[in-house]
C-alpha cells in the first residue's frame, strides 16, 4: 500500500476539481435551493487566520451536505477589500491599496484553494472594483432619491496631528492610535443614512429570524427602544412664547419638574438665547460642548456643566409653577426631543445638576414600603429612582407610579410614545480607500446627485495618501476637471468617500447574478437565491454590519425592489480559537498559529478535521498542537483501511447498526451544525470497521461519502482506488434505513450500590466488558464511586448493570 502523502493526493484533487469545475453553482435548476454565505473577509496582508478556517470550513460541510442532499446550492466568496489598514499601509509606505489589496486577495484565494473550500469561484466580487462600486453608488443614489441619505452637521473623532478624521475603533484611550494625540470633536458636514426611519421594523423582525439569542438581545440593546410620554411645556420671556416638546420615561415624576433642560445643539436655542440676557455666554458654552464626547457629556459622576438661559422661563403644565430653562450637556442632542424635565429627587444626573446649580429638589415619590420614613430623606441628596407611590403630586397622592404614568401624561395632554437610542448612520468618510459618493455640489455649494449615467464615479487615483486636513479626493486635480467638465465651471465634487460598512450591507445581493451590468441584481436571480438560508461569521459583527445590512433589506422591501423583509435567516458565529497558552493570538504575544504551515505540515483535510473537532463551533478553544496529531492519525486510519475492503464480504448486523446510526447521526449534526460530534462518530464508525478481517466495500463506500464534506481530498483519493471515475462529491448522501436502527440502541440503568445513579443507551446485546467500560466512564459513575473499586459487577444484559460497593 502507498504511504499516505496528503501533499501529492491534495494538490491533485484541487487541480481536478478546479478543470472540471464542480463547485460552480447550478444555473436553472429545479432542485431545491441553499444559499450558504460566509461573511466575505477584508483581504488583510497577513493572509488566513485559524478563525477563518474555522468558519469556512463549517459553511463548507454544509454546503457540500447539501448538495449530495439533492439541493442546488450557492457558496459563494469575495472581497470587502475598501478600507483603513490598506491605505494606512499607503501613508506609511507609498504603496497603492490597490496593489496591497491585490496581492492580498491572490494569497486569500490560493489559500482557500488549498483548504479544498467549495466555492463558486466565477461568482468572486471584491468591493473596491468598479463593476462593484457602481452599484455601492446606485444605492447611495436610491437612498437619496428616497429622502433617506441626507446631510447633516455632526461630531467627529478629529486628530489634530493626522489632520483627520478617526473612527470610534482608532480613539484608543482618548488618543489617536496612529500618532497617540489628543483627539478632539469637530463638527462637520456628513452624509448619514436614515437607519431610525426603520427602527420599529429593525427591532421587531428580530422575532422572524433563526439568529443566536446573544446576538438579538445585542441588537434590540443597540436600537433600545424605550417607552414613554413627550409632555409640551411652554416657555417664554417678555417678548417671545412658544413651546418646548420633552421626552420622559418618567410622566407620574411631572410634579417634581423642578427645571427644563435643553441639549446645547436645539434647534430652539439660538432663537431663545435672543432674548437672554447672557446672550453671549450661550454660543461660548455651546463650543465647549462640541469638543466633548458623549461619554464625557453623560457619565454619571462626572461633574455636571450648564447655562441658565436668563430671562425665559417654563411653566410645568402640572404644577402650573414657573421653572428656569437650561442648556446643558448632559442632554444629548439626538435622543427623544433633545430636550428633558430634570426631576432631580428621582434621577441622578438631574440631581447632580441641581446640586451644582442650587435648584430645587422636590420629591414626588416614596417607595412603598416605608412611606414616613421616606419622606425624611427628602432633599438630603439621597435620590430615589424606582417606582412607588405619589406623594406632593396634588390630586394624584396616593397613586401607584406605574399607574400614574398614563394619568399624568393624559391630564396634561401628553402623547405615549416609542422613542429609540438607535441613531442615524453616519457614512462620510475623510479617506481615500473607498467608494466615492455620488454627490456633487453646484457653484452655490448645494448638492445634487450624481446622474446613474455617470456611474462608476471613479475614485482618482492621482491623489497623495498622506492627509492634509481634508479628504486626499480634494487634492485630485482630475476629479476636480471631470466635475467641472460635466457640471459645469465652479462646480466642486463631493470629496470624502463612504463607509466601507455601505459596500458589506448589499453584497449577499450581488452574488445571485455577480455580473449584471443593469441591474443590481435581477429579480429572477434574487427570488430564486434569497434569503441567505445559513449566514455564518464572527460575533463581533452583532450590531453594526448586520444591522446595517437589515436595514439596506428593508430599504429595498419597502420599495418593490424584494418580496422579502429579512436578509439572513439562519445566523450563527465561530467562536474564538485562542493561543496555546489560552490568550487571544496576537502578533505582539507571538501565539499566532499559521493555517499554512499546519496544513502544508499534516495536510488539508487534517487541519479541516482538526479544527472541527476542537470543541462546539460557537465556543471559545485554545490550540493545540498536540491534538492535531489524532485527527491525523484517524486520517491515516482510514487511508489503511482501504488494505481490508473486500467487495464480496458481507457486513454482520452490528456493523450495519453502527454505520446507519452513524448516517444518521452525520446528518443531524451538520444540519444543527454541531460538526465535532458528527466528528467522533465518525471515528467511532471507523473503529467498527477497523476491527473486523474485511470489511465490505459497500459499507466502506458509505463511509467514505458521508466522511467526504470533513475531509474532500482523501476521500476522493480513496474513492478513485475502489474504481469509480466520478467524483466523489457528486454523490447522492446515503440513506439510513430506519429498521436497521431501531432495535439498536436501548437504555440500561446503572446502579451503583445498587441505587439508580445514570442511564446508558447501548447497542443490543452488547458484550459486559463493553458496558463495563462505558458505564465507568459516566461522570456520575466515577462520582459515585469515588475512587474505589466496586466489590463486584453485576451485569443482566440489556437491562442493567450495578457496581456492588
Ligand atoms: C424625567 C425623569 C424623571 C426621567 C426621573 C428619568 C427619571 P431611557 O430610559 O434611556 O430612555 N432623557 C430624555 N431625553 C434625553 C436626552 N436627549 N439626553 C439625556 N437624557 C434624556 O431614558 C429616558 C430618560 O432620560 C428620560 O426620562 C429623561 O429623564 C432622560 F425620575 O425624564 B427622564
Amino acid at each position: 500500500m502507498k504511504k499516505y502523502n496528503h501533499k501529492k493526493i491534495e494538490k491533485k484533487w484541487q487541480k481536478e476539481w478546479q478543470e472540471s469545475g464542480i463547485y460552480r453553482t447550478e444555473e436553472n435548476s429545479k432542485k431545491p435551493k441553499s444559499y450558504v454565505l460566509d461573511m466575505f473577509p477584508y483581504p488583510s496582508g497577513d493572509g488566513l487566520h485559524v478563525g477563518h478556517v474555522e468558519g469556512y470550513t463549517a459553511t463548507d460541510i454544509y454546503s457540500r451536505y447539501q448538495r449530495m442532499m439533492g439541493k442546488s446550492v450557492l457558496h459563494p466568496i469575495g472581497w470587502d477589500a475598501f478600507g483603513l489598514p490598506a491605505e494606512n499601509y499607503a501613508i506609511k509606505t507609498g504603496v497603492h491599496p490597490a496593489e496591497t489589496a491585490a496581492k492580498a486577495i491572490e494569497t486569500f484565494t490560493s489559500q482557500m484553494k488549498g483548504l479544498a473550500l467549495s466555492y463558486d469561484w466565477e461568482r468572486e466580487i471584491g468591493t473596491h472594483t468598479t463593476e462593484y462600486y457602481k452599484w455601492t453608488q446606485w444605492f447611495f443614489l436610491l437612498l437619496h432619491k428616497n429622502n433617506l441619505a441626507e446631510k447633516k452637521e455632526a461630531s467627529v473623532n478629529w486628530c489634530p496631528s493626522c489632520q483627520t478624521v478617526l473612527a470610534n475603533e482608532q480613539v484608543v484611550d482618548g488618543l489617536c492610535e496612529r500618532c497617540k494625540t489628543e483627539v478632539v470633536q469637530k463638527r462637520l458636514n456628513q452624509w448619514f443614512f436614515k437607519t431610525t426611519a426603520y427602527a420599529e421594523e429593525l427591532y421587531k423582525d428580530l422575532d422572524d429570524v433563526d439568529w443566536p439569542e446573544s446576538t438579538k438581545a445585542a441588537q434590540r440593546n443597540w436600537i433600545g427602544p424605550s417607552e414613554g410620554a413627550e409632555i409640551e411645556f411652554t416657555v417664554y420671556s417678555e417678548q417671545f412664547t412658544g413651546a418646548i416638546r420633552v421626552f420622559t420615561t418618567r410622566p407620574d415624576t411631572l410634579f417634581g419638574a423642578t427645571y427644563l433642560v435643553l441639549s446645547p445643539e436645539h434647534p430652539l436655542v439660538s432663537e431663545l438665547s435672543r432674548y437672554a440676557e447672557n446672550s453671549a455666554e450661550i454660543p461660548r458654552y455651546q463650543d465647549i460642548s462640541a469638543r466633548k464626547t458623549e461619554i464625557e457629556r453623560t457619565a454619571e459622576g462626572k461633574k455636571k456643566t450648564g447655562v441658565e438661559i436668563i430671562g425665559v422661563k417654563a411653566i410645568n403644565p402640572a404644577t402650573k409653577e414657573e421653572i428656569p430653562v437650561y442648556i446643558a450637556d448632559y442632554v444629548l442632542a439626538h435622543y427623544g426631543t433633545g430636550a428633558i424635565m430634570a426631576v432631580p429627587a428621582h434621577d441622578t444626573r438631574d440631581f447632580e445638576f441641581a446640586m451644582q446649580y442650587d435648584l430645587p429638589v422636590r420629591q414626588v415619590i416614596s417607595p412603598r414600603k416605608d412611606p414616613e420614613k421616606d419622606a425624611e430623606r427628602q432633599g438630603k441628596g439621597d435620590v430615589y429612582t424606582g417606582e412607588g407611590v405619589l406623594i406632593n403630586s396634588g390630586e394624584f397622592d396616593g397613586m401607584e407610579s406605574g399607574e400614574a404614568k398614563r394619568t399624568i401624561t393624559e391630564h396634561v395632554g401628553g402623547t405615549w410614545k416609542t422613542t429609540y437610542k438607535l441613531r442615524d448612520w453616519l457614512i462620510s468618510r475623510q479617506r481615500y480607500w473607498g467608494a466615492p459618493i455620488p454627490i456633487v455640489y453646484d457653484p452655490e455649494g448645494k448638492p445634487h446627485p450624481i446622474p446613474e449615467k455617470h456611474l462608476p464615479w471613479l475614485l482618482p487615483t492621482d491623489v497623495e495618501f498622506k492627509p492634509h486636513g481634508t479628504s486626499p479626493l480634494a487634492q485630485s486635480k482630475e476629479l476636480l476637471g471631470r466635475t467641472e467638465n460635466i457640471f459645469g465651471a465652479g462646480w466642486r465634487p463631493e470629496a470624502d468617500t463612504m463607509d466601507t460598512f455601505v459596500c458589506s450591507s448589499w453584497y449577499f445581493f450581488r452574488f445571485v447574478d455577480p455580473h449584471n451590468k443593469k441591474v443590481f441584481a435581477s429579480k429572477k436571480e434574487i427570488e430564486k437565491w434569497l434569503p441567505v438560508d445559513l449566514y455564518m461569521g464572527g460575533a463581533e459583527h452583532t450590531v453594526l454590519h448586520l444591522l446595517y445590512a437589515r436595514f439596506f433589506t428593508k430599504v429595498l422591501h419597502q420599495l418593490g425592489y424584494i418580496p422579502f423583509h429579512e436578509p439572513f435567516l439562519k445566523l450563527r458565529h465561530q467562536g474564538t480559537i485562542l493561543g496555546e497558552d489560552g490568550r487571544k493570538m496576537s502578533k505582539s504575544i507571538g501565539n499566532v498559529v499559521n493555517p499554512d504551515e499546519v496544513s502544508s505540515m499534516y495536510g488539508a483535510d487534517t487541519i479541516r478535521i482538526y479544527e472541527m473537532f476542537m470543541g462546539p463551533l460557537e465556543g471559545m478553544k485554545p490550540w493545540n498542537t498536540q491534538n492535531i496529531m489524532g485527527s491525523r492519525r484517524f486520517i491515516e486510519k482510514v487511508w489503511r483501511m482501504q488494505e481490508k475492503v473486500v467487495s464480496s464480504a458481507k457486513a454482520d448486523d452490528s456493523l450495519m447498526r453502527v454505520l446507519h446510526a452513524t448516517i444518521k447521526k452525520i446528518e443531524d449534526d451538520i444540519v444543527s451544525l454541531s460538526l465535532n460530534t458528527a466528528i467522533s462518530q465518525l471515528m467511532i464508525c471507523a473503529n467498527e470497521m477497523d476491527t473486523r478481517g474485511q470489511i465490505p466495500a459497500d459499507v466502506f463506500e458509505v463511509f467514505l461519502k458521508i466522511l467526504a464534506p470533513f475531509a474532500p481530498h482523501v476521500t476522493e483519493e480513496l474513492w478513485h482506488a475502489l474504481g469509480h471515475e466520478d467524483s466523489i462529491h457528486a454523490q447522492s448522501w446515503p440513506q439510513y434505513d430506519e429498521s436497521k436502527l431501531a432495535a439498536d440502541i436501548i437504555t440500561i440503568a446503572v446502579q451503583v450500590g445498587g441505587k439508580v445513579r445514570a442511564q446508558l443507551e447501548i447497542n443490543t446485546g452488547a458484550e459486559r466488558e463493553v458496558v463495563e467500560s462505558e458505564a465507568r466512564a459516566l461522570e456520575q459513575v466515577q462520582k459515585w464511586l469515588d475512587g474505589k473499586e466496586p466489590k463486584k459487577v453485576v451485569f443482566v444484559p440489556n437491562r442493567l448493570i450495578n457496581f456492588v460497593v
